[in-house]
């Protein structure tokens, strides 16, 4: 009921209508609403985590004098990094980062629509391979990738991730740049 409730609220507070404009939604930080599952308000201000808000927990989301929503909404690189952290560790491990790249890159740069609609260069992804992540980010060299790590990797306001693909120096991106783009007289990686 809660999620319905939380859904029902930000349709109707959020929607262009007879009573909301569009500067309305613009100027109101509970419609950000439009952006999150309704289930991380839930999560927010569920204090004692039993599913359910409370007058207390519900009230905490606004201010008791001007009645306006001050809820933080979390940050969109945080929701990003959860996502690909199954286990809720902290830590992007280096399996939980195969399994995410991979899956995020077959999301978003599928067919040839989804490619071009992307104007960075992400779609790279295609055909590189998890590794450079941890290789460009990586700063302390622990094969994991943390929050402070992957907040260098994403850009919050386009919400992109910044991958500098061509500085990739993968074993498997290295081989193929010499043994398959004839980079080489050889054709083949000498020792
Ligand atoms: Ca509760
Ligand atoms: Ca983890
Ligand atoms: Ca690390």
């Amino acid at each position: 009921m809660v999620i319905t409730c939380l859904t029902l609220n930000c349709e109707r507070g959020c929607t262009v209508s007879d009573t909301v404009t569009a500067a309305d939604i613009a100027d109101n930080r509970w419609c950000e609403c439009l952006y999150h599952d309704p289930k991380v308000v839930l999560e927010l201000q569920d204090a004692n985590e039993d599913g359910y808000l409370y007058e207390d927990e519900f009230c905490a989301m606004f201010d008791q004098m001007t009645d306006e929503f001050i809820m933080d909404w979390p940050h969109s690189y945080q929701k990003n990094f959860d996502e690909c952290d199954e286990d809720r560790d902290g830590l992007m491990s280096s399996a939980e980062i195969e399994t995410c790249y991979d899956r995020v890159c077959v999301e978003d740069c599928s067919t040839a629509a989804d490619r071009d609609a992307r104007t960075d260069t992400w779609c790279e992804c295609r055909t590189s391979s998890y590794d450079v992540i941890i290789e460009q980010f990586d700063e302390n060299d622990d094969g994991s990738i943390e929050l402070s790590e992957f907040m260098r990797i994403y850009t919050e306001d386009t919400d992109t991730i910044n991958i500098n693909f061509s500085q990739a120096t993968t074993t498997r991106a290295y081989f193929y740049t010499e043994a398959v783009n004839g980079s080489t007289d050889t054709g083949y990686c000498a020792m």
